[in-house]
């Protein structure tokens, strides 16, 4: 896929000012709000189901609605699409006809969407408020200043190539687009980690640590030369200068909550209590639970796996539950189950609720665009650079 790449100042920038603590505060996340009227928050499941197929009818070919695999059955069913937050992103841009993109997912993707769909085309977040924790765990400021830090520490040949994975903020992928760095996806990430490797010395990897360690390990960087860098006590970096000169890649401590649920006792008690069962995790889980598993990888490649198996396949699969439910649904001829047993779903994947589609929906019909995601011109232009970088691998 071809992207516009002529930013504003097609300049590389390196150089960012130190921000101080009330430089950080500004660039905080903005407060996302979650509100909706009264009497859509007040329907019955069968009002709302009508509701958001009479709006669907209405909108016909003008309308796409996209939903993320950890989305609930609920809003799933009205998803034209589904898939993981690239996949999606990329079929926004390939229904050129669809004047809206409704995104059933959280904050980071509909953005993604935006950058990629076309300048006619609005996409909405229907419910502001599902953000993504990991990508909050990262915000430009913090970013800078980490960069800034690392530059004095290793002066200006660091050779660091910032990497940032898709569940980041557009300012954070704009970031990349203009520090010389590049995004990933759990699919790729082994590639991109390569080519930042071959530009440069180092890699500055965020917002997940879990992620960025199980694929510098695959790369064949060992522990001893990772340094992983806490955004919330960034001056703790100072006394560590050495252990960061030392350093290949330099990992954000930051993690997804639902991932971070899985462990290597839960990996052991599904082999004894199913014998030959196969064990099945994301990257985004601990480094102990990946080398525990039989297979890792991202949500694509956990169906794909899951898909491709003969029937009486025993699966123990670590991801976010209402995709393992949904698998094991779809499947009944395989034995598939959440490694987990008292996982919750992904908390804000589930703020989007049918209420949410119904009212936002309802509001395309009446000719007014509700919870609208939109990035700004030069961002996008920045951020297309990363993605440019990623596609071209
Ligand atoms: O990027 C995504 O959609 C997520 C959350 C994970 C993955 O592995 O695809």
């Amino acid at each position: 896929m071809a992207l516009q790449t002529a930013c504003a100042s097609s300049k590389e920038e390196r150089i960012l000012p130190l921000l101080s603590p009330t430089g950080r505060a500004r660039h905080q996340q903005a407060k996302r709000i979650d509100s909706i009227p009264q009497h859509y928050a007040e329907m019955s499941g069968e009002e709302l189901d009508q509701r958001i197929s009479a709006a669907r009818d209405a909108l016909g070919e003008r309308l796409v609605i996209l939903g993320h695999h950890y989305q609930r059955d609920e809003i799933i069913k009205y998803a034209d699409f589904r898939g993981d937050s690239f996949k999606l992103a990329q079929l926004a841009a390939a229904r050129p006809q669809a004047d809206y993109i409704v995104f059933c997912g959280v904050h980071f993707m509909a953005e993604s969407a935006d950058i990629l769909s076309g300048p006619h085309q609005q996409v909405i977040l229907p419910n502001p408020a599902a953000g993504c924790s990991m990508a909050d765990m990262a915000n430009i400021a913090e970013v800078e200043e980490c960069w800034e830090m690392l530059l004095d520490i290793l002066g200006e040949d660091a050779g660091i190539i910032p990497v940032t994975y898709m569940n980041s903020a557009a300012n954070l992928k704009a970031f990349c687009g203009r520090n010389g760095g590049i995004v990933c996806t759990s699919s790729n990430a082994p590639a991109v980690v390569k080519w930042a490797f071959s530009r440069g010395k180092r890699v500055l990897f965020f917002p997940d640590e879990h992620l960025g360690r199980n694929t510098a390990l695959k790369y064949g960087i060992p522990e001893a030369c990772m340094f992983v860098w806490n955004p919330k006590d960034p001056m703790a970096s100072n006394t560590a200068d050495e252990e960061i000169e030392q350093a290949q890649i330099i990992l954000w401590k930051g993690y997804c909550t639902t991932h971070m649920r899985f462990n290597v006792q839960q990996i052991e008690k599904a082999r004894a209590d199913y014998p030959g069962i196969k064990v099945l995790v994301h990257p985004e889980c601990r480094r102990e639970v990946v080398e525990a598993a039989d297979l890792y990888g991202s949500t694509e490649y956990i169906i794909a796996q899951i898909e491709k198996a003969p029937a009486g396949s025993q699966w123990a699969v670590a991801t976010e539950i209402n995709l393992v439910h949904r698998l094991a649904q779809e499947h009944p001829d395989q034995f598939i189950f959440c490694l987990d047993p008292v996982i919750c779903p992904c908390s804000t994947m589930y703020r989007i609720h049918p209420a949410y589609l119904a009212w936002v929906l309802e509001g395309l019909v009446n000719g007014e665009v509700i919870n609208q995601v939109k990035v700004d011109e030069d961002t996008v232009c920045r951020a297309k650079v990363a993605l440019e970088r990623m596609l071209a691998l």
